[in-house]
């Protein structure tokens, strides 16, 4: 954890009906995957979202309708900043792990992909964020490579229980050019470093470095209403049309 407080947006990723039977204590609710992102204008990019599957999740009463799947500390965090149906105290309808999370189909803000999935990753933290992650394989190092495990290797899915459709027709979507690396800028920053799988961490971490940075710097979007302009200029904006749409909330820790 930082000395300073690190403000994410809470992507309200909505799970699609019919749920599962074990989720019928959420039956006539909105519920959804809560994933806490630094990135809002990468939505567009969106494959899947990640869960630990070992992870404690439960699904939070965020207000009389709303539910956010989300790890316990998250949702103790968001009942102080008012994200509660009980004042500052949490409101859990259900305990699962990431098992019951992986294969759900979602419905994620501005993501090209009209059905994305759950899908599990090994390397997130469940003390920070929410415990659950968006995945933009273009322009993140760590979902390029999580993503590209599930792709090539047949035994991992089926170590999960991971089904073909939910990963093999989604494609990377090209949504920011950042020079020198071009629209693809995670997976050519993983080609260059040879990294080989989602536990190479001190890789990553450098990868992700180059291309936070850059992306941040020098990226231009290349689709959705912004396309030709600076990723500098139309963050802001994007975040904003989320959040005042209530398709996003803010959540800081
Ligand atoms: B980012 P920081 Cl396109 N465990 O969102 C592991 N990783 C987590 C997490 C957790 N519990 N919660 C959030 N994250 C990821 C988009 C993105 C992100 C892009 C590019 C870079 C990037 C799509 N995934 O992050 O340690 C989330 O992934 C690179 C910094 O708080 C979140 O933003 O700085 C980022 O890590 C927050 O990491």
């Amino acid at each position: 954890e930082g000395v300073l407080p690190q403000e994410y947006t809470i992507i309200k990723m909505e799970l699609l009906k019919p749920f599962p039977e074990k989720f019928k204590v959420l039956e006539g609710k909105k519920v959804f995957l809560a994933a806490a992102t630094l990135r809002p204008e990468t939505m567009y990019g969106q494959t899947n979202a990640w869960v630990l599957p070992d992870g404690k999740y439960g699904a939070f009463e965020i207000n009389e309708n709303e539910v956010f799947f989300m790890a316990h500390r998250a949702a103790l965090n968001l009942a102080y900043q008012n994200h509660s149906r009980v004042p500052e105290k949490p409101s859990c309808l259900l305990e699962v792990t990431g098992h019951d999370l992986i294969g759900l189909p979602l419905k994620s803000p501005l993501a090209f992909y009209e059905v994305i999935y759950a899908l599990p990753m090994l390397s997130i933290l469940m003390d920070k964020g929410t415990g659950v992650v968006t995945s933009v394989p273009s322009d993140a190092p760590d979902d390029y490579m999580a993503l590209h495990d599930l792709k090539s290797k047949p035994a991992f899915r089926e170590k999960f229980g991971v089904k073909d459709e939910w990963i093999l027709p989604f494609e990377i979507v090209p949504i920011i050019d950042v020079p020198p690396f071009g629209n693809k800028c995670a997976e050519r920053v993983c080609l260059d470093m040879k990294i080989k799988s989602q536990n190479e961490k001190e890789k990553l971490a450098e990868a992700k470095k180059q291309t936070y940075l850059k992306g941040f710097n020098e990226g231009t979007m290349i689709v959705g209403e912004y396309a030709g302009k600076k990723v500098q200029e139309v963050k802001p904006v994007i975040r904003s049309q989320l959040l005042e749409t209530g398709q996003a909330i803010v959540y800081s820790e």
